[in-house]
């Protein structure tokens, strides 16, 4: 994630990738602030033995499209939720990217990094039938979470 300051919205990620039971590293990593820290974890990620990775941004959101130019890994994109523009400003920088260089932009905010988790932890399980069989578990745990009818708050 690009700064501390979005570790509020991006540990919904980690929550969710825990909750799966995949392993995973959080760091603050920005496009402007550490540019060097950037470029050595990018072009670095793969032979780390990172398979995804979950770019979290907001404002001037170049981290997910500048880590997307530098790794053949898939790189997903986390709009955070701005003050000022509410993370359209986010959610726009990250999602128009040029051809040629993928970014898998998620939905601003909590829902953004959950999915983004969840859809990290897709692609790994094409490739590891245990996991998937937890996200098929997860899933039906939401499915079944869903109440029929709706109740009046306590
Ligand atoms: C971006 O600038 C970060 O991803 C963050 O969302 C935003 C604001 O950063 P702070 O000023 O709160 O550190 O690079």
């Amino acid at each position: 994630m690009g700064s501390q300051s979005d570790w509020a919205t991006m540990r919904h990620a980690v929550e969710t990738l825990a909750a799966l039971d995949i392993g995973c590293e959080a760091r603050i990593i920005s496009a402007h602030r550490t540019p060097d820290r950037l470029v050595a974890f990018a072009k670095g990620a793969e032979a780390e033995g990172f398979q995804v990775i979950v770019a979290g941004a907001g404002g001037a959101a170049h981290l997910p499209g500048m880590t997307a130019s530098m790794t053949a890994l898939p790189v997903l994109g986390v709009p955070i939720e701005s003050d000022s523009f509410k993370g359209l400003d986010s959610l726009l920088s990250i999602v128009q990217m040029p051809g040629g260089v993928p970014v898998g932009t998620l939905a601003i905010g909590k829902a953004g990094a959950i999915n983004a988790a969840l859809l990290a932890a897709a692609i790994l399980a094409r490739s590891d039938k245990a996991l998937a069989a937890r996200l098929a578990a997860y899933r039906a745990r939401q499915t079944e979470s869903v109440a029929l009818t709706p109740q009046d708050k306590a």
